[in-house]
């Protein structure tokens, strides 16, 4: 069959919401978004095991230990099914992760603020895994079968992530004045920064278009960002804290909060590879896998003693 009809029935299944599997024929561009997504987000969850990483050692109790310990073994899982996904696309993991540890590759931008104090472990459950599941929900219904099977259990693993930080943001709230403020000023830090992690403005986002037709996004930046702002702003309520936003306000016309202004020159300086940590993010990464070599090598002996062995045995029989 020709390419221009194997494309037409591509666009024909995306259109009745039908799913495309690994051997199914796919346009070369669609194939190349889908790696460039899924990769960058697999990378988001390799990193973003570093900023929470950071203070498992000091959690105030062993509950709150536990749960800390729980929430990125959960990352390090997340990050594995998603190359798992990414490789059957047809790239081999070493390469996507030569990509992260030379700089190459992009991965989200949250992950390039530091967690200065213990709220921070509150504001990043809440806000930085409340976007996230706000972005993800709707890739579970991603035209691609891997990644949208792959996002279910992510999901519900985020959103156990979400309400330990947002319980987090409660026990400080009730707490005495000194972790009041602290819980403030984590809430002051992270909230444009979760803002900016749903990508750029929808008029200034090159992918958008082309994955809402795909089916691969399902909302465009600009209505995720909206939805966000919507949920912080009843929830935050419940906290007695508030939004670093003078502008918030609700906009009964629209029916939905109004909100200022992001700092997209800080965004596009993040992403470029200037943020406050994206030095000491590609350091760690690059330092654990270096120090992980012998683990990967002694797995490689061992898979290929084990093949020599089974070919033996078959050879017997
Ligand atoms: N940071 O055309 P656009 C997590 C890039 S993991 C850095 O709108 P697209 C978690 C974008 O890649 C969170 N880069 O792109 C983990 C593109 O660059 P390239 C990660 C960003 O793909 C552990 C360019 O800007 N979640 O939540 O249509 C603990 C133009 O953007 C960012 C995912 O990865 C950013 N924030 O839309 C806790 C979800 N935003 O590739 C939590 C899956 C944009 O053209 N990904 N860029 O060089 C997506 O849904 C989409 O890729 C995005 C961007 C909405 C992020």
């Amino acid at each position: 069959m020709d390419t221009a009809r194997l494309e037409e029935q591509f666009e024909a299944r995306i259109a009745a919401d039908d799913r495309i599997e690994p051997r199914d024929f796919m346009p070369d561009a669609y194939r190349k978004t889908l790696i460039r997504q899924i990769s960058q987000h697999a990378h988001s969850e390799i990193v973003g095991m570093l900023p929470e990483g950071n203070w498992i050692t000091r959690a105030p109790s062993l509950r709150r230990k536990v749960a800390l310990l729980a929430k990125v073994q959960d990352e390090a899982g997340h990050g594995l099914y998603l190359y798992s996904a990414c490789e059957t696309l047809g790239i081999d993991r070493s390469e996507l992760l030569d990509q992260l540890h030379s700089g190459k590759a992009k991965y989200s931008s949250i992950f390039n603020y530091p967690t200065l104090t213990w709220a921070d472990m509150g504001a990043v459950g809440w806000l930085v895994d409340g976007a996230a599941i706000m972005n993800q929900v709707p890739l579970c219904r991603c035209s691609y079968g891997p990644y949208a099977r792959a996002m279910v259990r992510v999901c519900k693993e985020e959103s156990f992530h979400q309400r330990q930080g947002f319980e987090l943001l409660l026990t400080l709230s009730r707490g005495t004045e000194a972790q009041k403020a602290m819980a403030q000023d984590a809430i002051n830090r992270w909230w444009w920064p979760a803002l900016m992690m749903f990508g750029p403005t929808d008029e200034n986002s090159p992918n958008t278009a082309r994955s809402m037709r795909w089916k691969i996004k399902r909302f465009t930046n600009d209505e995720l960002r909206q939805k966000m702002v919507d949920v912080c702003a009843e929830q935050v309520k419940a906290l007695g804290m508030t939004l670093p936003d003078p502008d918030i306000k609700w906009n009964e016309e629209r029916g939905h909060y109004d909100f200022g202004k992001i700092n997209w020159d800080e965004f596009y300086n993040v992403i470029k590879g200037n943020g406050p940590c994206n030095k000491e993010r590609l350091e760690a990464r690059n330092k654990a896998h270096n120090e992980g070599a012998w683990v990967r090598e002694a797995a490689a002996a061992y898979a290929a003693k084990q093949a020599a062995r089974e070919a033996q045995s078959a050879e017997a029989a």
